[in-house]
């Protein structure tokens, strides 16, 4: 298992160099899927742990718009670490992987583009359960 970043279309202005930059995620070129619901997670502190759980169906980007975030993907048998520290930088996190984030700077902010609104069923909150779950189904089960 690896964890592709998928790499923004960002813009700045060389004339202006203290203007910042502009990124951009436009569906189709840049995403699989259709956003149907956008979140992002801020104000925590450093050492934060967040997630701990898998989706049944759902596939997400994400992109830390400020700070530094690790994400850990867990196919149930190996886990990828990946640091978020570059807001022109997303990573896909699809169904059936167990995912937990880490707050490597204070007031990190990770920004979330999901396929489906939120749905508690579609969550696996267990690790024991989720093992059990990907060896039994797939992304077409129902949940
Ligand atoms: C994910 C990671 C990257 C809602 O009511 N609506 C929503 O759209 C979301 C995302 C959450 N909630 C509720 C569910 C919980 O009662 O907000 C509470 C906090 O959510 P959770 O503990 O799941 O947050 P994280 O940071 O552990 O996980 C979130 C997403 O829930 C999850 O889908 O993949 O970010």
């Amino acid at each position: 298992m690896v964890n592709q970043l998928i790499k923004l279309q960002t813009m700045t202005d060389p004339t202006l160099p203290n203007a910042g930059a502009l990124s951009v995620v436009e569906m189709t070129r840049d995403l699989d899927f259709k956003v149907r619901r956008i979140y992002y997670i801020y104000g925590a502190n450093a050492s934060t742990m967040r997630g701990h759980h898998a989706h049944k169906k759902l596939h997400q980007l994400l992109i830390c718009i400020k700070g530094v975030i690790k994400v850990d993907v867990d196919d149930g048998e190996n886990v990828v670490s990946t640091i978020l520290d570059n807001p022109s930088v997303g990573l896909p996190v699809g169904p059936r992987l167990w995912r937990t984030m880490e707050w490597l700077e204070d007031d990190s902010i990770l920004l979330v583009m999901a396929s489906l609104p939120y749905d508690e069923n579609d969550y696996i909150r267990d690790y024991s359960k989720f093992l059990e779950w990907i060896k039994t189904n797939d992304e077409n089960s129902s949940i």
